[in-house]
């Protein structure tokens, strides 16, 4: 693929997600205090709006790139060599009660790695965005991690989900704490990642979590100077992986806090 046609990829996810982001708004802003709440699984959501957008940027993807594949959260797919994976509202949960927390998150892969990684909060208007080799940005801007070398002045955000058991959780989130890290779960892994790859925080770590949620943003991480851990490995585009991501300074000790 030559480097036009992954520029032209690159330009397409910003301006996908700047679309999909104002259909996020425009429902997020209509729903109802009545508002049906669906659920996957326990601590779960699933809304109308998650696959309405998935169905919008699907076919934005499929009009300028028919041959490659595409993968989403709610509608699945499949993995070519060439693949968007997408989440269409990452932060569903906080989507589907009100809370102004949430993202959409568009990854290019191709043969396996992550070459674009595009995310749109379109309640603050940031859009995030990397190409490999050529840095992260946010609303065009480069961004860095932080230079935070002390865990004890860190701060360290750690996911969870329904999809592992607690206790792991509950351990990981104990042994930071006794380093001394201020220890956040906010529930959009993505924003999360990002926030990690422009120095709002210094680290972002989640024992399990699908390839839509965060490759994307792990790309903005290794764009932006940080420190990512093999995150898409083959298994990892379907069934999800760890993720762990920080300033270099911190990756022994947040690595050992994650050793469950
Ligand atoms: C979310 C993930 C996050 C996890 C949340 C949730 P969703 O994805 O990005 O890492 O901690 O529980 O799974 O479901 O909002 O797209």
């Amino acid at each position: 693929m030559t480097d036009v046609q992954l520029n032209h990829r690159y330009l397409a996810a910003c301006a996908i997600a700047r679309e999909a982001g104002r259909l996020i708004r425009l429902r997020f802003e209509q729903r109802g205090e009545a508002l049906t709440h669906k659920f996957k699984g326990p601590q779960d959501y699933l809304t109308e709006t998650d696959a309405e957008v998935e169905r919008l940027i699907a076919a934005r993807i499929a009009e300028s790139f028919p041959d490659d594949d595409f993968f989403g959260e709610e509608g699945g797919g499949s993995f070519g060599r060439d693949v968007w994976i997408v989440d269409p509202i990452d932060g569903t949960a906080d989507f589907a009660r009100g809370v102004p927390h949430f993202c959409v998150s568009i990854a290019f892969v191709r043969d396996g790695r992550t070459e674009i990684g595009v995310l749109y909060d379109p309640m603050l208007d940031e859009l995030f965005a990397a190409r490999r080799g050529a840095g992260a940005t946010l609303n065009g801007v480069p961004i860095k991690v932080s230079t935070i070398a002390d865990i004890g002045q860190s701060v360290v955000e750690l996911g969870w989900s329904s999809r592992i058991p607690f206790e792991g959780f509950a351990t990981v989130q104990g042994r930071l704490q006794a380093l001394g890290a201020g220890v956040k779960r906010r529930g959009s892994g993505a924003l999360g990642i990002a926030y990690v790859a422009m120095g709002r925080q210094d680290a972002y770590c989640e024992l399990h979590i699908n390839s839509w949620d965060a490759a994307a943003a792990v790309l903005l991480v290794e764009e932006a100077g940080g420190w990512a851990n093999d995150f898409l490995t083959p298994e990892c585009l379907r069934s999800g992986n760890r993720v762990i991501v920080c300033t270099p300074a911190l990756r022994e000790q947040i690595e050992r806090a994650m050793d469950i």
